[in-house]
């Protein structure tokens, strides 16, 4: 048993068994770690990462511009491999699973990984890599993904690595923004039982973009098609090269990577991660949050493509020098019990997942879990979306019986890492709410006048001086974007763009976004992206896309649209709309349904009033609408939704 009842509240404490196992079971961390956050940083930063220089300052502000270690040098990929091997170089680092059952686990020990890196850092130097280029990756979850991210770390390349099941489109864009020179991608995966051409995605990609070599993995068989002169398979690549490549030491705030995120508006942005910082904050939530040790097997379902698999399908663990899991496809593929049956078959310790895989498990039924050994199970974890009361039930329950504590983690694309949780041996696991900052964190929930909120008054969630390793040190090449986003809504914080209240003293419940962004199934998506692929559709006149709370993906995008003139509406001209949204964006941001109207609320000003849609599809007062240039539009629009969506 890792976890207690608390005898008069629905909460949950660390059994005595847990306590003793823990890093951290003493309480006094955060009062202590808050006296001097940097200090605190800095002396695990020192403890527990190699450095090839020492620093000089370890934490400077311009605000918003922050340096953390500034003068040191270090590699990343040096401290996720090369230290490790001396001692523990035949551990395995990733066990990688693939999707069709007949093909057997693949097992990289530290070793091997450290070789193949060294040839990848080779391959991608002879292409003409260099450090400060940035590096395209668009790969399915292969070991290939963490071997071309940890070889452009090694020669101080920056890479970028844009979701396997993003459009052509949508990697076009990223690929323009980043000036990618070279990208890293595959012919192919395995997906609920089909083949996916990624290479075609890709090379619909390429023109317009700066992209001369592209770097093939051969996942399938088939040839699909290679570009002479510009395409080359990584196999042959990587037997014409050597397996020594030494480590560029990286001053500690040059960047690792970037990786886009939805904005509130069309354009993604690239959110820049720095080395040593990002490092350390990675390496101590992976290490603290899931209370992980050297024998233990750490799953972390997320895509690469993500930040979550960025952060814990890669540095996180590896620079803890863990044994991971990834695997290649679909959670229910061939059957609903695939998840299980990977836990049991590796005796996974801690497994990390998100709320839309679980509301999707608890609809599938728990006969799929009972007829698997889960005991190996210490530590669940959750992230992505505010978890509700009965997927956390249901995690707990029915996955942990009972015995596991639920580290639900609040974190973003820009923190780099967790921020707010309970910690393993010290709690208290409170169903629905995150906990408290991560030690040396100084976070804050903000009423309108930046002033913290009272218990159980919902504000903006708030980072606070001195700003967490992790955070992101800007928007690729675009400062004014940075500081309008991140650093203006209140002066000398980072405004998170999340809203949250404080319960059970101290404890944050994070309740959502409050801007116009979406999470579907755990993606973070825009609508302002997907209203951009709806207007280009010749007929359409305007459009809003509102998030419609759904069981499983927690919101689904519903689209109003507006049609030119002379337009008819048509279910064939619906589906052209959502065609046009899945070729820009991909198959994750299809809309539920397009709703054809005649008008939608508006401002004196001509703004469609979103918020007022959105809450009567929610099913929430809809406020006042006396002052809107059309008052009329919203009891019309009440009807059409009730007609369409109920
Ligand atoms: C890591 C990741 C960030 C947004 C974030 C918030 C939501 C993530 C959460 C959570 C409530 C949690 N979010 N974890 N909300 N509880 N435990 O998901 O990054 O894709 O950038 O999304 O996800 O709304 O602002 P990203």
């Amino acid at each position: 048993m890792w976890v207690e009842k608390d005898s008069k509240k629905n909460i949950y404490w660390p059994s005595s068994e847990m306590k003793k196992k823990a890093h951290v079971s003493d309480e006094k961390i955060y009062d202590e770690s808050l006296k001097d956050p940097v200090k605190f940083w800095s002396n695990h930063a020192k403890k527990s990462l190699n450095w090839f220089k020492s620093w000089e300052k370890d934490y400077e502000e311009d605000f918003p511009d922050f340096k953390w270690f500034s003068g040191g040098k270090i590699n990343a990929s040096f401290n996720c491999l090369d230290r490790h091997v001396e001692n523990n170089g035949n551990k395995p680092a990733i066990i990688w699973e693939p999707e069709p059952v007949e093909e057997k686990e693949q097992i990289l020990t530290y070793n091997d990984l450290l070789q193949e890196t060294k040839k990848f850092a080779n391959v991608l130097k002879k292409l003409g890599v260099k450090k400060g280029d940035t590096v395209g990756i668009y790969l399915p979850m292969t070991p290939h993904v963490q071997i071309a991210m940890l070889a452009c770390a090694r020669i101080g390349a920056i890479h970028s690595v844009v979701f396997s099941a993003f459009s052509s489109e949508a990697l076009k864009t990223r690929l323009i923004d980043a000036e990618s020179k070279i990208l890293i991608t595959a012919n192919g995966y395995w997906r609920r039982g089909k083949k996916i051409n990624l290479k075609k995605s890709a090379d619909a990609a390429l023109p317009d973009t700066k992209v001369q070599k592209v770097v093939v993995v051969k996942r399938l068989e088939e040839d699909l098609g290679m570009k002479s002169g510009r395409d080359f398979y990584w196999d042959e690549l990587m037997e014409k090269v050597s397996d020594d490549c030494s480590c560029e030491e990286m001053e500690s705030n040059e960047k690792l990577f970037l990786l886009y995120t939805s904005g509130t508006t069309g354009k993604p942005k690239g959110v820049v991660h720095d080395t040593g910082g990002y490092l350390i904050q990675s390496f101590l939530t992976t290490k603290w949050n899931f209370d992980l040790h050297s024998d233990d097997v750490f799953w972390c379902t997320a895509d690469i493509g993500w930040i979550t698999g960025h952060t814990y399908s890669c540095y996180g663990p590896l620079s803890n020098g863990l044994t991971m899991v990834i695997y290649e496809g679909s959670p229910d593929f061939p059957e609903p019990d695939r998840f299980w049956k990977i836990i049991e078959k590796f005796k996974v310790s801690a497994f990390y997942t998100a709320p839309t895989a679980i509301r999707m498990f608890a609809r599938l039924g728990k006969q799929f879990l009972e007829k698997h050994d889960l005991s190996s199970l210490k530590i669940l974890g959750t992230v992505g979306e505010p978890i509700d009361l009965d997927s956390w039930n249901w995690f707990f329950e029915v996955v942990g019986k009972k015995r596991c504590p639920i580290i639900d983690t609040w974190w973003q694309t820009e923190t780099g890492a967790n921020v707010i949780n309970a910690l393993p041996g010290i709690g208290p696991f409170i169903p629905t709410v995150a906990g408290r900052p991560f030690p040396g964190i100084v976070a804050d929930i903000f009423d309108d006048s930046g002033k913290t909120v009272k218990n159980e008054k919902t504000g903006d969630l708030v980072l606070k001086s001195p700003f967490p390793p992790g955070l992101l040190r800007g928007v690729y090449k675009n400062p004014e974007k940075f500081k309008d986003t991140y650093w203006s809504d209140y002066p000398d914080v980072y405004y998170s763009s999340d809203g949250a209240k404080f319960v059970f003293n101290k404890n944050i419940r994070v309740t959502g976004r409050i801007d116009d962004v979406m999470k579907v199934a755990g993606h973070l998506l825009s609508t302002a992206e997907m209203e951009n692929a709806i207007n280009s559709c010749a007929g359409v006149s305007e459009c809003a896309v509102i998030p419609k709370p759904d069981k499983i993906k927690g919101f689904v995008p519903v689209a109003f649209v507006i049609l030119k003139k002379n337009f008819k509406k048509s279910e064939e001209f619906a589906d052209t709309i959502v065609q046009s949204v899945r070729k820009t964006i991909g198959p994750i941001a299809k809309p539920y349904k397009i709703i054809f109207v005649d008008e939608l609320p508006k401002t004196r000003s001509g703004k469609i009033v979103r918020r007022m849609i959105r809450n009567i599809v929610s099913g929430e007062p809809i406020g006042d609408s006396s002052t809107l240039e059309n008052p009329n539009s919203v009891n019309f629009l009440k009807k059409v939704i009730e007609r369409e969506l109920k």
